[in-house]
């Protein structure tokens, strides 16, 4: 109750208020100041430039596979001839239980354990304390979504207790064809909770706007994350916050990066609207 005390509580309401208003009209926002170390933002992004520069070959060495789906992929494998990008994921808690197919019946887990490649050497040590400082800034963003619904600002945390959360690099190589005739990802919802992007000065991030479906791109900036709605957040708000569709453009001359934090409950979370937030009014426009 000190002066100081109730300044904060005061500015995290209005941080709270921003987002509210952020996440309905447009599904995403912007945060800086995170608090992520900008050493390490420095060193993941170099690492993950060191680890594309490579011959395929030895990319292929963490190749994914059908039954541990981490690793280095490209279109090759997702057999989406229109991605121009290259992909590594690692999990945040390795190793991870994961649903054996997308089937709510077929109750068979999977444990998903990263393959880390030799080179370069630091790659394994820079991605678990980049995992580490991403989890924090994800969790406090929950707290502040929380808040933002007018729900305590503990309520989703627990959903998180055994995270299925990925981190993925994603690599756009210079495009010499047409950029409008390419994608380096098509449109698309995230399936998770939230995602928090950070992507290099080049470019090439576009959001739909919801008010009259035209495409906004996402003025880069390597200092900030792109706080991103997803699926599941969408059913916990009942659709007062909406998965935000994006996509990300070519550059026929510069390569770009970008690295996605996929925000995602443990796998036996089950998903439905959460009940304060409905009423006769508002009543449940998922099942669980
Ligand atoms: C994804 O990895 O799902 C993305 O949407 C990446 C977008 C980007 O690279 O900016």
């Amino acid at each position: 109750n000190s002066p100081n005390n109730s300044s904060s509580a005061d500015s995290i309401a209005s941080l709270a208020a921003e987002i509210t208003e952020a996440c309905e009209t447009w599904g995403c926002f912007q945060v800086i100041n995170h608090g992520v170390p900008v050493e390490q933002s420095r060193a993941i992004e170099s690492a993950a430039r060191q680890f594309f520069d490579q011959p395929k070959d030895e990319k292929k060495k963490v190749w994914r596979y059908e039954r541990n789906p981490l690793g280095y992929h490209d279109s090759e494998i997702t057999m989406n001839v229109r991605d121009w990008k290259e992909v590594f994921d690692f999990t945040v808690q390795n190793p991870t239980l994961f649903p054996a197919s997308p089937d709510p019946h077929d109750l068979e887990l999977r444990e998903l354990v990263n393959q880390w490649p030799q080179f370069p050497p630091q790659f394994r040590e820079v991605c678990e304390e980049y995992a580490k400082e991403i989890e924090k800034l994800g969790y406090q963003l929950l707290e502040l979504l929380s808040l933002s619904l007018g729900l305590p600002r503990q309520r989703l945390n627990h959903f998180f207790k055994d995270q299925t959360s990925i981190v993925r690099f994603n690599h756009y190589p210079p495009c010499p064809n047409h950029p409008g005739q390419v994608l380096g990802v098509g449109q698309h919802t995230d399936s998770g909770a939230l995602s928090i992007l950070a992507q290099d000065d080049v470019g090439g991030l576009q959001v739909k706007r919801k008010w009259d479906g035209e495409w906004a791109p996402v003025k880069p900036n390597p200092h900030a994350y792109l706080v991103i709605i997803c699926d599941i957040f969408q059913v916990w708000s009942n659709d007062k916050y909406e998965s935000v569709v994006h996509r990300a453009m070519v550059n026929s001359e510069k390569e770009r990066i970008s690295i996605v934090f996929f925000f995602y409950p443990a796998h036996y979370t089950m998903v439905e609207p959460l009940e304060e937030l409905i009423n006769d009014r508002n009543p449940p426009k998922y099942r669980p």
